[in-house]
Formats: C-alpha cells, sequence, structure tokens
C-alpha cells in the first residue's frame, strides 16, 4: 500500500436508460467489486463509490422513445439497477443518483470556481436548431455524412464507423435526428473548459503514469493530449440537467459528461458527510477509477484536468480500464437485443454462477467473448468439480469419519505443514495478481489451488487411512479442513455468496485474507453445519433455452414463451419397469488413469454383474466388499473409459453415500419395488 492510508475506489456511473447487461459488469462493476472486496478482507480503510447517472441525452432519448418524461425513465431504472447489482453481490458503500441536491450543489460550486479561477470561458457558438422542433439540437441529435470516412450516420459528436470525435458542423448533410429535418445554425453562447490550459501538466502527469498504467489506457489518453487539446463545452441548451449557476445563462445546463464525474464526489459525500473530504482531500488517498474502455478519455484527460483546475481534490492513481465483451462472436449491442440482461441471467443462474463465469474472462487486455456453452463448461467444470467438490469431499470425510467434528489434531508433522505452505504461496499469488488488477489470473491461481487440495486428497486417501492409521487421518483432515478454510478465503471476491455458507459453516463470519495464510487452531472440534447444496450443475437445456431467447429477441422475434418447470410424473407402470435389486459386492478396485471410477463385480443371486461407478474419490474399494447395495438392473449398458457398466448403483448426497441393506435380511438378486 505503500504511501497510501485509504482506498476510494469508483465505479463508472451506469446511466440510468436501461438495465445492466454483461458488458456492463465486465467492464468495470465486477472487478471493482472483486478489488474492494479483496481489500476489505485485507482490512484496508476502502470505499466502493457509485450511482446512476442521469443527465444528458442518453437519457433524454430514451426517455422520448419509452414515451416517458426523463425524470420517470430515471426513476425508473435507478431503481431497477439498484437492484441488480444487489442481486449480482455487488457491494456498493453508496450507490447515489445525478439528480440529488448534494450532488446540483457540488457540481455548480465546482463549476464557480472554475469559471472563476479563468478555467472556463463563455463564447459565441453558431448551433443547429431544428425549426421544426423548435430547440437547438444537442450534437447527438444531429446525424449526418462523416468528412473523415464518409459514413452515412455518423453522430454530431462521433463517427461510430471510424471513432472521430466530430462536431455537429463537421458533418456533411447534417439532419435532425428527432425528426429528420434539415436544421437551420442559430447563434447561441456557451461556456468552454479551457483543457488547452491545462496540456503540460496533463502530458507530464500522463506520462509519469506510463510504466504503472495499462498500456491501452495511456495510449490512448497520451495520443489525445499530444494532439494538443482544444476547449471544450460544458453547457447544453436543454431543460434537463444541473443548471448553469450563472444569472445570465438561464437554459442551459452543465454538459453531462462536466456533472457525472463530479458524482464521485457528491456520493461519497452523501456516503459520510464526516469523513468525504479525508477521501477526497489528502493525497495519503489512493483514488482508483473503474471503467470501460469507451470512457477512458473522459477519466484519464478531461476530468483529470477538472481536477487539476479545481486544485482541492486527488488525482487518480489508477484507471483500470476493460476492453469490450463480446456476446457470442459478435459485438454487443443493446438496441438490437444482442445482450444479456443482469436480471435474465439471475433468473436461472445464481449470482455466483454469473460473477464466475465472467470473471473468467473479463477483457482485460484485449476483447473477449461470452459463449453460453463455454459459460456452462466453465461453471461445471471448474467451479463445481473443483472446488465445489472440495467442499463436499472435506466435509463428507468429517461427516463420515468424525461425526461432524473437525478432529482436534492441530500438531502437524513438518510434511503436512510444508503442504500447507504450498497453498501459501497459492494464495500470496493470488493477493500479487489482485493488487495488480489481474483478476484472470488470480482467479486461474485460485483454481489451481483448488486442484492442488483435490490431489492431495487423493494422494492421502483418507478412507483407507482412517483404518490403517486413525491419529494421522485426524491430523491430516485437521490439515484439509485449514485448506479449505484458506482457498475458500481466496474464492471470496469471486464467489462472495457460496464462499461465505461453506466459511459461516466452519463457523467464520467474518473474511480475513491474512488468515488464510495460517493455520487456525480454532478450528479443532468445530462441529462443521450443513451447507445444504452448495452447487448444481448447468444443464444443457438451461443453455439451449437461452440461446433461443437471444437468438429470437435479436432478429426481431418474440421472446420464447418461458416454459413453467412442470412436474413431470411418470406412470406406475413405467415405475415398474425400473428393475431395483440387491446386489452384493463381490470384488472391487480402482480403474487406472480414473480418479473417479470404480469397478466394481455383483452378485445379483443368478448372475454377475459388472457396473462402473464415479464413486473413487468417497469410498476405498476394500470397503465395499461384502456390501448389500441397489442397483438398476435393467438399465441399458454403457461404456466408461473401455469398461462396460451393466447398471447402476443407487447413492445420495453430493458426497455420495450408496444406499445399503444393511438393516434387513437381503438377499442378492431380491427385487425392491
Ligand atoms: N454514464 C457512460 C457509461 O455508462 C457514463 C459513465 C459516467 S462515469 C462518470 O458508459
Ligand atoms: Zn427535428
Amino acid at each position: 500500500m505503500s504511501r497510501f492510508r485509504r482506498l476510494l475506489v469508483t465505479s463508472a456511473l451506469p446511466y440510468a436508460n436501461g438495465p445492466l447487461h454483461i458488458g456492463h459488469i465486465a467492464g468495470a462493476y465486477l472487478p471493482a467489486d472483486i478489488y474492494t472486496r479483496f481489500q476489505r478482507a485485507k482490512k484496508r480503510d476502502v470505499i466502493h463509490i457509485c450511482g446512476t447517472d442521469e443527465h444528458g441525452v442518453a437519457i433524454t432519448i430514451a426517455a422520448r422513445k419509452e414515451g416517458k418524461t426523463p425524470r420517470e425513465l430515471v426513476d425508473y431504472y435507478h431503481e431497477n439497477i439498484k437492484k441488480s447489482f444487489e442481486n449480482l453481490g455487488i457491494y456498493f458503500d453508496n450507490f447515489s443518483r445525478t439528480t440529488r441536491p448534494v450532488h446540483y450543489e457540488l457540481s455548480q460550486q465546482f463549476f464557480l470556481k472554475l469559471y472563476n479561477e479563468g478555467y472556463i470561458e463563455k463564447r459565441e457558438v453558431q448551433q443547429f436548431y431544428c425549426p421544426n422542433d423548435r430547440m437547438f439540437l444537442p450534437d447527438r441529435y444531429v446525424v449526418g455524412t462523416c468528412p473523415y470516412c464518409g459514413y452515412e450516420k455518423a453522430r454530431g459528436d462521433q463517427c461510430e464507423k471510424c471513432g472521430r470525435w466530430l462536431e455537429p458542423t463537421d458533418l456533411i448533410n447534417p439532419r435532425c435526428a428527432i425528426c429528420g429535418a434539415t436544421p437551420e445554425l442559430r447563434n447561441s453562447f456557451h461556456y468552454f473548459f479551457l483543457l488547452n490550459k491545462l496540456q503540460d501538466r496533463l502530458k507530464e502527469w500522463l506520462e509519469s503514469k506510463s510504466k504503472k498504467w495499462k498500456p491501452n489506457v495511456v495510449k490512448f489518453a497520451l495520443g489525445w493530449v499530444k494532439e494538443g487539446l482544444k476547449p471544450r463545452a460544458i453547457t447544453r441548451d436543454l431543460d434537463w440537467g444541473v443548471p448553469v449557476p450563472l444569472e445570465e445563462a438561464k437554459g442551459k445546463v452543465l454538459y453531462v459528461w462536466f456533472d457525472a464525474p463530479i458524482g464521485y464526489i457528491s456520493s461519497t459525500k452523501e456516503w459520510n458527510p464526516e469523513r468525504w473530504e479525508e477521501f477526497w482531500k489528502r493525497d495519503d488517498t489512493r483514488l482508483i477509477h473503474f471503467i470501460g474502455k469507451d470512457n477512458i478519455v473522459f477519466h484519464a484527460v478531461v476530468w483529470p484536468a477538472m481536477l487539476m483546475a479545481h486544485g482541492e481534490y486527488v488525482l487518480p492513481d489508477e484507471i483500470p480500464a476493460n476492453e469490450f465483451l463480446n456476446l457470442m462472436g459478435e459485438k454487443l449491442s443493446t438496441s438490437r437485443g444482442w445482450a444479456f440482461w443482469v436480471d435474465e441471467l439471475l433468473e436461472r443462474f445464481p449470482a455466483d454462477y454469473i460473477r464466475f463465469g465472467i470473471a473468467y474472462i473479463l477483457p482485460e487486455n484485449k476483447d473477449s467473448d461470452f459463449d453460453p456453452y463455454e459459460f456452462r463448461d466453465r461453471v461445471n467444470k471448474e467451479l463445481i468439480n473443483k472446488y465445489g467438490n472440495l467442499v463436499s469431499r472435506i466435509f463428507g470425510f468429517i461427516n463420515r469419519f468424525f461425526d461432524g467434528r473437525i478432529p482436534e489434531r492441530s500438531d502437524l508433522t513438518p510434511r503436512q505443514k510444508e503442504a500447507f505452505d504450498h497453498l501459501v504461496k497459492i494464495i500470496e499469488e493470488t493477493e500479487n495478481a489482485i493488487e495488480n488488477f489481474e483478476f484472470r489470473k488470480a482467479l486461474y491461481t485460485l483454481i489451481s489451488g483448488a486442484e492442488y487440495i483435490n490431489a492431495y486428497i487423493d494422494r492421502i486417501k483418507p478412507w483407507a487411512l482412517i483404518k490403517e492409521n486413525p491419529e494421522e487421518a485426524e491430523r491430516e483432515l485437521f490439515l484439509m479442513v485449514n485448506m479449505l478454510r484458506s482457498i475458500t478465503i481466496g474464492f471470496e471476491p469471486y464467489v462472495p455468496f457460496s464462499t461465505r455458507k461453506v466459511l459461516s459453516a466452519m463457523g467464520i463470519d467474518e473474511v480475513e485474507w491474512d488468515k488464510a495464510k495460517e493455520i487456525d487452531g480454532a478450528l479443532a472440534g468445530r462441529r462443521v453445519e450443513n451447507t445444504g447444496p452448495l452447487y448444481r450443475k448447468i444443464e444443457d437445456h438451461q443453455i439451449e433455452e437461452l440461446v433461443e431467447l437471444l437468438k429470437k429477441r435479436a432478429s426481431g422475434g418474440p421472446e420464447v414463451e418461458e416454459k413453467k418447470e412442470e412436474k413431470q410424473y411418470i406412470t406406475y407402470d413405467e415405475f415398474m419397469k425400473v428393475d431395483l435389486r440387491v446386489a452384493r459386492v463381490k470384488h472391487a478396485e480402482r480403474i487406472p488413469k480414473s480418479k473417479k471410477l470404480l469397478r466394481l463385480i455383483v452378485d445379483l443371486g443368478d448372475e454377475e454383474r459388472q457396473i462402473v461407478a464415479g464413486i473413487a474419490q468417497y469410498y476405498d474399494p476394500e470397503d465395499l466388499i461384502g456390501k448389500n447395495i441397489v442397483i438398476v438392473a435393467n438399465l441399458q449398458p454403457r461404456k466408461l473409459m473401455g469398461y462396460e457398466s451393466q447398471g447402476m448403483l443407487l447413492a445420495a448426497g453430493e458426497e455420495p453415500i450408496l444406499l445399503t441393506t444393511e438393516k434387513w435380511n437381503a438377499k442378492p438378486g431380491e427385487r425392491i419395488k
């Protein structure tokens, strides 16, 4: 943390003109949440600040489209966005709105300070006016042909095709975006922020960041500054926004990009009227802005220039901007419906799955792609099969061997301590990656940690050790529970809901990062509570339905009617077709090269069967011999790892416990109904 004593973390203020989609989450909010959760677990003085951006033409255009007033629109979407964040576990210390009085007041003060100190100047301008709609047209309300690339639908502020910044008057053949009429140029006046006055300071400051920041951010910002900064209008003729606090400027409002970043300050002030200045005005505060790449210019050039001109506030220390997230190989487009909304994903999957799936592919250094099928595989194979498996294995052993209590054997051997130390290294690696904003790398490191612990269990084989050397088995399980606790703390920033369940099952309510690096003696003798089912695998049909929904929507068709989950009954006759039988295990062995499979030969009275079952991680083959279990005897045979399985055994629970028939005098082959 070096010279810094507190962390002020912000996430870009989302426009309150539509629901959140996966692109938003991948761009700024999830990385910011992972980062701040980690910092909180490190017990640092950190706050995460955000709110909705409620001004500007993005809002007035959307309101017009929906037939609402801007006020109605932003009221609705503020609540909607806030809820989605909450449900996804994105936590803010304060989530404000730029339409609140505290924000108007601060924005107006900010403007006046810059105005009084000569950084803002009034200038006459010629501006397009639509005689039809009887209004001055904001930049975005003018469309026409781009003078640089010839694109015919360029907007007055920017050409979407070539990315150039434009003035509406640059456009060839300009038209009104509302009605299509040709607008006329009229005289007006606006207030200009004299960015040129800050050119040298900005350049120097950005150069000082060039080794530290992500290359995409510095390159972009420096390129812009080196082209030469021009004064920019920071007011608009609009009736929606923060009024310009000058008598002569009646009817004018601040440009949305002037007031929006001030929202970071006003939201902090709203959070804590006593402490906000400590965060904004002391240079031992580390200010970090999480944003998507389309916001780089404003955060790395214009906003720092505003802060420099103002003089009382800290400058951003880091701007870890992400690139774009595409969807199934195509650019996200909300207007085309080519996006997944956060809410529609939350209706289908637990928040932790969505967080894990997106964290796995965060577009940190280049654009990345969200593919629902890969999403399924990552959640099923990485989160559930690796981390989830670990939880059910270790808690399962505790339940089966020790009646649900963690053994009181904290006197680890040097070899066991060494095994733990290796995990500590993994935790430290994770920590360094998160500090460097490398959230993907940190996640992969954690997954390798889960693999490491699973492999450790495979090597120790607690199911066998408990018979050979029970005392040693206790020590091993004490160690394994500690390993599980450490890796769970590591995963908390990524999948907070499920990891907190696991921790609380061990009686841990507070996430303390540094404790992941030590053995916790207090665990000895503690009872492990049941977590209930932690995860359920994503099924193929869920993904197919999701993809169908997207394709129908994007092609303009109606959304597929959601299928109600109807209970599927089978008839009595159908049930009677299932041939359940008691089978006695005659022989059991591991299948070479398979971690999960056991090969059993069972006696069915008048015949013998070979059964292949995925229980090797839970049962020692020898323990099974002589047991009466239950099998489905008329299941179509299938091959697993080259062995034909002629039936299926019945087991229950995530850490499967075989159904046995110990309690009654069953004979092999007896039918169960
Ligand atoms: N509302 C743009 C966006 O949502 C804008 C960010 C403001 S951050 C001060 O992408
Ligand atoms: Zn018009």
